[in-house]
């Protein structure tokens, strides 16, 4: 057998195991999983919740599921609802970075692994939870970044941008803003130039109503011809500020170009209608390595400190007639 068809049914082989389902067995029917989600703030969590519970579905696993409804304190109470009903894994996805010190240790003392979904912690003792799996918020706000300057390469006035920044303290918008400014600042220290300007920032939330109501206010402040660019953290965000920008007869994606993360099927048609110039993927699709790794742990394995999901970047120079429908 020649080596291109062994190097493609390795390949074949390591996408089943990575991206498959894991198969209901006599063992996996046996598993508690307890799992605590943040709420369902946008059309990305609802498509996350239902990977999640689709694949311990299929798993077999008993899911306890919280919905904690943008409440730190509500994800605290059901991980100790978690730890006091003995599970035999739990999984999070922690609204903020800070503030699980006390419940990640009673967990340890518990002696019940936890698994960290999506949004990052910040924590002096990192074994007091065993992995994270989740997307990549650094480079996702670098991807944004990297847009623009291919976007306004040929243009050498001060490109003026306006921020709409997810929630506060969550490690996704603190990444998102830190990976778009450290690509704008090494552009303007490795060129002399400073070619980009953040003249406005507010977090809306990750919600669509927010991102109307701030984006109806910064069009009150600045004249719609001071700003270049729309940098939001997320879709649902995005869209309310598009039906801002509509209102007032703005062309979004025209008068003021616009760049989004997570890219829901209704940002992905807009970047086809030309409403929206850069979509970067920030990937729902979690439930299958979450349900893998929760099982691992079950059966008292180790995995990987980090699991990043894969993502790809959309933009107006793409071909876009290749996009798969989103599913969310
Ligand atoms: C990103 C995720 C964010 C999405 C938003 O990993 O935590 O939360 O970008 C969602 O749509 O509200």
């Amino acid at each position: 057998m020649g080596f291109k068809y062994f190097f493609i049914i390795i390949l074949i082989f390591l996408s089943l195991v990575f991206f498959s389902c894991t198969p209901r067995t006599a063992e996996t029917e046996r598993i508690i999983l307890g799992f605590s989600q943040i709420g369902a703030e946008s059309a990305w969590r609802n498509h996350h919740t239902l990977s999640v519970q689709d694949a311990a579905a299929a798993a077999g696993i008993q899911l306890l599921f919280f919905n904690a409804e943008q409440r730190q304190e509500n994800q605290i109470r059901a991980i100790r609802s978690f730890i006091a009903y003995q599970v035999d894994v739990i999984a999070f996805v922690p609204i903020v970075s800070d503030g699980w010190e006390h419940v990640l240790n009673e967990a340890r003392e518990a002696g019940i692994p936890v698994l960290i979904c999506d949004r990052e912690i910040t924590i002096q003792n990192e074994s007091f939870f065993a992995g994270f799996i989740g997307t990549d918020s650094l480079q996702q706000g670098r991807s944004a970044a990297e847009f623009l300057l291919r976007r306004f390469a040929q243009d050498n006035r001060l490109i003026q941008i306006v921020e709409l920044r997810g929630t506060e303290g969550s490690s996704v918008a603190i990444n998102r803003a830190l990976g778009f400014r450290e690509i704008i600042d090494t552009h303007h220290i490795m060129t002399g130039i400073q070619k980009f300007e953040i003249i406005y920032s507010e977090s809306g939330d990750f919600l669509r109503s927010k991102g109307y109501e701030l984006m109806d206010s910064i069009l009150n402040r600045f004249n719609f011809n001071d700003i270049d660019v729309l940098y939001s953290h997320n879709d649902s965000m995005t869209l309310g500020a598009i039906d801002a920008m509509k209102e007032r007869g703005i062309r979004p994606g025209a008068d003021i170009v616009i760049v989004t993360i997570d890219a829901e099927q209704a940002a992905i048609d807009a970047l086809i209608r030309g409403e929206i110039n850069c979509v970067v993927e920030c990937n729902p699709k979690q439930g299958a390595e979450i349900i893998r790794l929760a099982a691992l742990l079950a059966r008292g394995e180790t995995i990987p400190r980090i699991t990043f999901m894969t993502e790809e970047v959309f933009t107006e120079f793409d071909d876009l007639s290749s996009i798969q429908p989103r599913g969310y």
